[in-house]
């Protein structure tokens, strides 16, 4: 029986094409900055994101925590969502490498912070406080269900930021499935932002890696705690290689997994049962079992080869990506239906 991995696009496999090209990279030691293929994709990410400087990193929890570090001194507080991603899944390495505080305000169903909480969480100069270093945004928003941020929802933060003079930092792990859902270039998301960090292993399929995009004297204090938090990479081109490539053919594709997305979310909200928390708006799939143990759900649709996650809270997530094709998502939706139709 085919296996249909649908935990994560994390688990997305570089494509023939992008094996080729990681091949053929042309190779230098990134730490002397000579690697010709890191910077190419270094200047093309600035690019793409309306910034002077990117940086390659090892992951997505190693750009946001860089990008904290960078913005911010020890001691100081960041404000978050209280579903971000940097607070509930990034082992806390800003309270614990960083000597941070994330002060958590709350986020709606859409991802958006409430800015009204935002504003009193700001401090004021007083010897008491710690003072506030950053905001943090996220787009898509993972556990907001793959909500997409408008530019009027990021354009609010920025106006609240620039009051206070604070900078703002974008987790767009996701951000290239919030411009293909919202049909813009992922540049007119994230100019509202000092600094935006987007994945290379998510849905644009790289084996590895995530850039950050700022100003160039961000991007050199990054760069300085990316080598302190072990992220200095050598011969790097092969990561980057794959990342060049992405850019250039994986992100006009992305709108097909949101296409996937929906086929899914309808196909599952018709099985008598399942009830979807809340409908789609990128290639996360969030929904409940009436009836079920969700963790014993998962299991079980293991045994059938669909896998998926628990994600606490009485959801479980599916997510759609390169790899999963439009049968991939009837078939694994033929199995949930005999399995949900079988009873708990
Ligand atoms: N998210 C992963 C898991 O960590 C939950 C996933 O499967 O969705 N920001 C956001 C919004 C993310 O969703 C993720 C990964 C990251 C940052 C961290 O990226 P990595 O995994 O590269 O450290």
């Amino acid at each position: 029986m085919k296996t249909i991995d649908l935990r994560s696009d994390t688990v997305t496999l570089p494509s023939p094409a992008m094996r080729q090209a990681i091949a053929e990279a042309e190779l230098g030691d990134d730490v002397f900055g000579d690697d010709p293929t890191v910077n190419r994709l270094e200047a093309m990410a600035a690019k793409v994101m309306g910034k002077e400087a990117a940086l390659l990193t090892t992951s997505g929890t190693q750009s946001n925590l860089a990008a904290m570090l960078a913005h911010c001194q020890r001691g100081d507080e960041v404000i978050v969502g209280d579903e971000a991603h940097i607070l509930h899944y990034e082992a806390g390495g800003a309270f614990a490498l960083g000597g941070l505080g994330l002060r958590p305000v709350r986020n709606d169903e859409q991802g958006r912070l409430d800015l009204q909480e935002v504003r009193r969480a700001i401090r004021g100069r007083d010897v008491h406080f710690p003072p506030t270093g950053l905001i943090c945004v996220e787009n898509t928003h993972n556990r907001c269900g793959g909500s997409v941020l408008s530019e009027d929802d990021l354009a609010a933060v920025r106006r609240l930021a620039d009051e206070y003079g604070l900078p703002v930092h974008l987790d767009g792990a996701r951000l290239f499935n919030a411009a293909a859902a919202l049909g813009v270039p992922a540049s007119r998301l994230a100019r509202y932002a000092d600094s935006v960090a987007f994945s290379l292993c998510k849905g644009l399929a790289c084996p590895v890696g995530s850039v950050l995009c700022g100003s160039r004297e961000f991007i050199a204090g990054a760069r300085r705690f990316r080598k302190m938090l072990g992220g200095g990479m050598r011969q790097a081109g092969i990561i980057a290689a794959a990342g060049v490539y992405a850019l250039e053919n994986m992100v006009d594709r992305l709108a097909e997994d949101h296409d996937n997305a929906r086929l899914l979310a309808d196909g599952l909200s018709s099985i008598p049962g399942i009830v979807l928390a809340p409908p789609p708006q990128s290639n996360l799939v969030f929904f409940t079992a009436e009836g079920w143990d969700l963790g014993e759900l998962v299991r079980r649709l293991g045994q059938r080869s669909v896998l998926c996650l628990d994600e606490g809270g009485g959801r479980i997530r599916m997510v759609t990506h390169y790899g999963i094709e439009r049968a991939d998502v009837e078939e694994a939706l033929v199995r949930v239906r005999e399995l949900m139709a079988a009873g708990a």
